[in-house]
């Protein structure tokens, strides 16, 4: 069963007019303990969680619907391995710099170490048997990761975002899929980041253009065209 386009900014998504389960995939960007639980990275950095932790309730609901209607899942996780072999030394620095030091202990383990309970998906949205899980080092979920590989071979041609942060791994994941030719739609009420302007200007940033890199819309009117309002 295929759907009709979603009411989004600033063009009805997708461009080519159909959304199809079998080409689309839901993309859940590091919905991790550390950038939206107690005790992880961006709590350790002294930033608001509720701007990163509200949109987790609607992006569980995306979540359910998109399941019951066989959308691909993709969930990924930012995090290094655990001899650091992979973490550039200015990100170490300014990690530092900001007090949550990379694979330095904290109160959800090692900070952003892949294996730690602050590396977990947080329980709302894990993922379940048969989805894919990407593991990247950076922001970017298609650099120096295998999702590029993954999607053409499974088809997918279109993208559903969801997640924080979104001026910086949402934003570097779709800003790179739009230019690798996929269709994007950023969900504006399952995404958030460490600075609500920043968030604000994110969204902007995308529609800017004719949709530079896409689409936004609230899930609301994603549900709504695949009946699951
Ligand atoms: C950051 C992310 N903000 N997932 N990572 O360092 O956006």
């Amino acid at each position: 069963m295929t759907y009709g386009t979603v009411a989004a900014e600033p063009y009805r998504w997708p461009f080519d007019d159909v959304i199809d389960p079998a080409r689309t995939a839901l993309v859940l960007i590091d919905w991790q303990v550390d950038f939206c639980g107690e005790g992880g990275y961006v709590d350790q950095m002294g930033y608001d969680l509720n701007l990163t932790r509200t949109p987790l309730e609607p992006t569980a609901r995306v979540l359910t619907a998109a399941r019951e209607r066989g959308f691909t899942i993709v969930h990924t996780r930012e995090g290094h391995r655990p001899d650091l072999t992979d973490l550039p030394a200015n990100k170490l620095w300014r990690s530092k710099q900001i007090g949550a030091g990379i694979g330095d202990p904290g109160p959800c383990g090692r900070v952003l170490v892949r294996g730690e309970p602050g590396w977990e998906i947080v329980p709302e949205v894990a993922p379940v048997e048969g989805e894919i899980v990407i593991d990247k080092p950076g922001k970017g979920a298609f650099y120096a990761t295998d999702l590029d590989l993954t999607l053409r071979t499974a088809g997918i041609t279109h993208l559903i975002f969801t997640g924080i942060t979104t001026d910086v791994c949402v934003h570097t994941t779709m800003r790179d899929a739009n230019d690798r030719g996929y269709e994007c739609l950023l969900l504006e009420d399952c995404t958030g980041a460490t600075d609500h302007g920043n968030y604000l200007a994110a969204l902007k940033m995308v529609t800017m253009q004719g949709g530079v890199f896409g689409a936004v819309a609230p899930s609301a009117a994603l549900l709504e065209a695949i009946g699951a309002a």
